[in-house]
């Protein structure tokens, strides 16, 4: 295969272990974060397993960045066949304790820049006959969740983007997913509540006792960014161990 993902987020957690699922798959991946040397580590391991990967810095709040990105990567691989919108913040406080400068940035890095930076693969993916788009959202988007206000809108408002993105794009071979996952094992989740009695109380509420591992997130995506997965476009999956469903 001579085909290219990019992510966002890829320094670590989630992010991270999707770029190695598609990689695993056979794409050649295009890392992006704010941190080189975590970047770095992602490639070392993706070429450490035999597959082939590029390290790419800027903010995802700078459309400027974004731009040079995507003229970067078709620069160096010729094509953006995959593009995760994986980056992403979160702010656990309530609503009156959050100012609209703090919303705003929360919107910014989950909603704004995944729009920004699937305009500007569109016409590379139409050019080469088509690609997949997939944007990580939350349980987060549906659920109703007290003190996480400028999280749960922005993911929400993801999932509305994903929709008339799939639909406005279908004539171009381009299929636009979400994933939306429950609580995973990362560096956002352990900055939540690691450790804490609150941890417990939150696992305990999952059905399925544990949280979920980024590998599987990374390997739920890879098959979704391949043509088994030819015929899902618009939808949102959800990935939790049953936190949404069977409570
Ligand atoms: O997050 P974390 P996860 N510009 O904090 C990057 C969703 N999710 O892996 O720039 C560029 O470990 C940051 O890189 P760096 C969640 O909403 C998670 O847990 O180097 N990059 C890092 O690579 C998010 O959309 C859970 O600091 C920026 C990455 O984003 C996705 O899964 C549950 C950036 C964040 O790594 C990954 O989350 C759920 C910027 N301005 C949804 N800001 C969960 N973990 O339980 C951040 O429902 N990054």
């Amino acid at each position: 295969m001579n085909k290219t993902a990019l992510v966002t987020g890829a320094s670590r957690g989630i992010g991270r272990a999707i770029a190695q699922a598609l990689a695993e798959e056979g794409f050649a991946v295009a890392c992006f974060a704010r941190d080189r040397e975590k970047l770095e580590q992602t490639a070392a391991l993706i070429e450490s397993a035999g597959g082939k990967a590029s390290v790419h810095t800027g903010d995802v709040s700078s459309d400027d960045d974004l731009e040079n990105l995507v003229r970067e990567v078709v620069a160096e691989h010729g094509s953006v066949d995959v593009l995760v919108n994986n980056a992403g913040i979160t702010e656990g406080a309530p609503a009156s304790k959050i100012s609209p400068q703090r919303f705003r940035e929360v919107l910014e890095v989950n909603l704004v820049a995944p729009y920004v930076l699937s305009r500007a693969v569109q016409p590379v993916m139409k050019e080469h006959g088509g690609g997949v788009i997939i944007n990580i959202s939350s349980v987060y988007a549906s659920q109703g969740v007290a003190n996480n206000s400028p999280y749960c809108t922005s993911k929400a408002g993801l999932e509305g983007m994903t929709r008339a993105l799939a639909r406005e794009w279908i004539k171009d071979g381009i299929r636009v997913i979400g994933v939306a996952p429950g609580f995973v094992r990362t560096d956002m989740v352990a900055d939540a509540f690691g450790g804490t009695e609150v941890e417990k109380l939150v696992v305990s509420r999952i059905p399925m006792k544990r949280f979920g591992e980024a590998e599987e997130i990374g390997n739920f995506v890879a098959f979704l960014a391949t043509a088994k997965a030819g015929f899902v476009t618009g939808e949102t999956l959800v990935i939790d161990g049953g936190q949404r469903s069977l409570l």
